[in-house]
């Protein structure tokens, strides 16, 4: 079991003072002072190892066993690596070869931090991401007995959600109530978007779909643990059963959002009382819905027994939606121009893609995997030599990708072909990240160009270890898997804010994420294992960042929604990547 407890500020370190100060001085805009920056969580024994050191005078890393006091490895220090974006040049010291789990000192000059190598370490992560889904429940109470300091009443019963102006149709007008309780609050906000939920559910879809049988499946001591389901798959239900309650039943087509009109205060969820909204269908919820009921129809004819008629459901909800899309491909999405026509405003997360290419492709070939029929690939096969890109909440081609290799042998020669294609796409976009990231001051593949940090930098990160993970399975190359590995550290730590990117893990984590109840609570530590936004310089929220590069504009300020909010997208594939990443060193050892 892991301890959920509050952040370990007792048992602060010097190596973690000594990055406080760093982290004190950056918010006050003085250059951004020395450190060592490293995975501040813990190593597989088999994983990469990397400590970048910044602003010391020193040549060497010494690294010594906390046990016994001897020095295992001494290692000189990289030459002087540096890009503008990523704040003052750095060297790297490589200490990979040490892999005796347990506690080491990494000391370079004047300062020193502890690191860990231990086998689970990987999995702690994935556990704890994977966990805090069940902190986001909508229309439930969190009992103490699983939430712990984080206990609260139910919030958002959303069984009589009205119909918006906007979703108005003559067989349900405007005010219509209609029932669409469950799900997972989006992000620091407590309504549910569709698109969004629909990436996450299926990032988290494709563990347990890539989860070997003879590995005991991630644990996350939630009501339903127990049962004869995997705990992910219990998590993943609680909002997909919200996504079916989504699509309407006359048509298919599934509605844009579940909303109240503006953003909530920081209040707990059952003090927000805001009415809330279906807001119009759209062409984009649909057919990501469609991609996710035909996947979630897959895992669910696992468990005819416990989940009687889920499958035949789900895979009759896809192709309802997909009917849907194709007799309405057009209804992008677009905030302002349904608020000049109707009341009220709606102001809340637009998720307005306007390009649905990926979002056909994606659920084209969802459908045709669990249908068995090709012929949905007739609709997209033009995309074959589109460049891979990693997920997003905009982008769906990737998933449509990983779905497409892992069951390439399903389908005929058509799809063969496509997926031929497609993986040279992915092989060609992971060579290329690689190649730069052998010069990155923290060789990791984040910050090739300053174009990397925007919104949501660390949910991107994460998608490119997802994407990596995927490049070493097709390829066999250990470079991708060891670059999947470099990005779980970034997040972790070795990046150049010196924060551990997800709450309630390492020495130096957000306090003050952009997540309500995390500040509406009596709780001083934040809601645990949440991946927050991270480095982005555009300040879309008008708070003060560091300045020092793009890399380095992150602040722990509960106002920054624009780098500390926390959201179900980012938290997906991270639960992904450090899942994922533990299985791929764990089966190699074996
Ligand atoms: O993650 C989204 C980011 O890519 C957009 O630039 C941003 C502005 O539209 O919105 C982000 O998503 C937010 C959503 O709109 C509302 N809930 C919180 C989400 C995370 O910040």
């Amino acid at each position: 079991m892991l301890s959920f407890g509050p952040f370990r500020s007792a048992s602060l370190s010097m190596s973690a003072a000594v990055i406080l100060l760093v982290l004190g001085a950056c918010a006050g805009n003085e250059p951004p002072p020395a450190g060592i920056f490293f995975n501040q969580v813990g190593s597989h024994p088999d994983g990469p190892r990397i400590a970048v050191v910044r602003g010391v005078p020193a040549d060497s890393l010494k690294v010594v066993s906390v046990a016994t006091g001897e020095t295992v490895l001494a290692v000189p220090l990289s030459p002087l690596r540096e890009q503008p974006w990523m704040g003052p040049a750095t060297r790297l010291a490589d200490w990979s070869v040490v892999r005796n789990p347990g506690r080491y000192r990494l000391e370079a000059g004047e300062l020193d931090v502890v690191a860990e190598i231990r086998p689970d370490s990987y999995r702690d992560v994935a556990v704890m991401a994977a966990r805090s889904y069940f902190f986001l429940r909508c229309s439930m109470a969190l009992p103490a007995e699983y939430a712990g300091p984080w206990a609260r009443p139910a919030g958002h019963p959303d069984t009589a959600v009205a119909i918006h102006p906007s979703a108005a149709e003559p067989h349900r007008p405007a005010g219509t109530r209609v029932a669409a309780p469950g799900g997972w609050y989006d992000a620091g906000d407590y309504n549910k978007y569709p698109v969004n939920a629909a990436v996450t559910t299926a990032t988290l879809m494709s563990v347990l779909e890539e989860w070997p049988e003879s590995v005991p499946p991630l644990g996350l001591d939630i009501p339903e643990s127990g049962n004869a389901l995997p705990d992910v798959f219990d998590e993943v239900l609680w909002n997909l059963r919200w996504m079916l309650a989504m699509q309407d039943p006359h048509d298919g087509g599934v509605y844009h959002k579940l909303t109240t009109a503006q953003f909530e205060p920081f209040v707990m969820p059952h003090e927000a009382q805001s009415p809330r909204w279906l807001v119009a269908k759209s062409t984009a919820a649909t057919l990501d819905a469609a991609a996710v009921f035909a996947q979630a129809a897959r895992l669910a004819e696992r468990y005819p027994a416990v989940l009687p008629g889920l499958a035949d459901s789900c895979r009759t909800a896809a192709l309802a939606a997909w009917t849907w899309a194709r007799r309405h491909p057009g209804r992008t999405y677009r905030q302002s121009v349904l608020n000049a026509e109707f009341d009220p405003d709606v102001q809340t997360g637009a998720y307005g893609d306007r390009h649905l290419d990926d979002e056909w492709y994606w659920a084209a070939v969802e459908l045709a995997v669990t249908t068995a029929r090709d012929s949905f690939l007739t609709v997209v096969a033009d995309q074959a030599d589109e460049p891979f890109s990693p997920a997003s909440w905009a982008g769906g081609r990737a998933m449509g990708d990983y779905t497409l290799l892992r069951y390439r042998d399903r389908l005929d020669e058509r799809a063969a072909d496509l997926a031929g294609a497609r993986k040279a796409a992915l092989l060609a976009w992971g060579s290329e990240r690689l190649a730069a990231a052998g010069t990155n001051p923290y060789r990791s593949v984040m910050g090739e160009s300053e174009r990397d940090f925007g919104w949501g930098s660390n949910g991107e990160a994460a998608n490119r270890g997802m994407a990596m993970l995927h490049a070493w399975r097709e390829s066999g190359n250990a470079a991708f898997r060891e670059a999947a590995g470099d990005l779980l550290d970034y997040l972790l730590g070795r990046n150049p804010t010196g924060f551990c990117f997800v709450t309630g893990m390492g020495t130096v984590s957000p306090m003050f994420p952009h997540h309500r109840p995390s500040g509406a609570d009596a709780v001083a530590a934040p809601v645990p294992g949440l991946l927050v936004g991270g480095p982005n310089p555009h300040r879309q929220d008008g708070v003060a960042v560091p300045a020092g590069g793009a890399a380095l504009a992150y602040v722990d300020v509960e106002a920054s929604y624009a780098t500390n909010e926390t959201a179900i997208n980012w938290n997906a594939p991270l639960v992904y990547l450090a899942a994922m990443l533990e299985m791929a060193f764990t089966e190699t050892a074996r």
